[in-house]
């Protein structure tokens, strides 16, 4: 891609490896940060990626460091700001839209693949019709369970027919590891703009950047 992010942020430092995440955040809350600052954290996103764990030819992400375990059942996404209609849906509720299915390339950032990936849920478009957003709002921002993580879309991007809330990967209700059990999809853009853990989006009158992206990356991650 055309911009390097700054030197404290590696490309390979895209969150903690679900395999490693019990050693970084011994290493990564300590003393040994606190010392040596920028230096140990890419060392600490070396280690991070030097083994660990893959599904599927995912590598799976989480900043945090631990997996949410949401049941679909206590499961609520909150639709606010700038709209019209503020909604809180249920997992039934998107479950009873209509679905739709989007096939592509999983592609992160980093350099991984996934090809041939089928992924099923909710048209986002079809949601912003009908919580109707005021004439002001130029952007989406979504927030993940995990209590960290989030990114933004432009309303122009978020509105394109293949950007899901997606429910099922391959046919099945996505993992905990993939974010069950609503992540957000963005085909035409890098990894990092698919939330997972969703369960806020609101709309607002400027994008605001996002969790990687107050980190170096670009906030438009339009794969080219
Ligand atoms: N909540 C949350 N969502 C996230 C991330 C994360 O760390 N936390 N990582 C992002 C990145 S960089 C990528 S490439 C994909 C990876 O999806 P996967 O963990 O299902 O492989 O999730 C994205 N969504
Ligand atoms: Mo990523």
């Amino acid at each position: 891609m055309g911009s390097q992010p700054p030197q404290n942020t590696p490309p390979q430092n895209t969150g903690r490896r679900v395999g490693r995440r019990v050693f970084l955040s011994v290493l990564g809350a300590g003393v040994v940060t606190t010392l040596f600052g920028h230096d140990i954290a890419q060392t600490i996103s070396g280690l991070a990626n030097s083994g660990g764990f893959s599904l599927g030819g995912f590598e799976i992400y989480t900043v945090t460091g631990s997996i949410p375990a949401i049941k679909p059942a206590t499961y609520r996404l909150r639709i606010d700001g700038h709209i019209a209609h503020p909604l809180e849906l249920t997992y039934g509720d998107l479950r009873s839209m209509t679905n739709h299915e989007v096939t592509f390339t999983f592609t992160c950032v980093t350099g991984w693949t996934v090809p041939n990936t089928h992924w099923r849920g909710v048209r986002l478009a079809d949601l912003i019709e009908q919580v109707r957003p005021h004439a002001d709002v130029h952007g989406l921002e979504f927030y993940s369970a995990d209590g960290v993580y989030t990114d933004s879309l432009s309303l122009h991007e978020a509105q394109q027919s293949n950007v899901l809330l997606a429910m099922d990967l391959d046919g099945k209700p996505i993992s905990a590891d993939h974010g069950a059990p609503v992540r957000l999809l963005v085909p035409d853009m890098y990894g990092y703009k698919s939330v997972k853990w969703l369960n806020r989006i609101s709309f607002v009158s400027h994008q605001v950047p996002g969790y990687w992206e107050q980190r170096g990356y670009p906030v438009n991650a339009t794969i080219s």
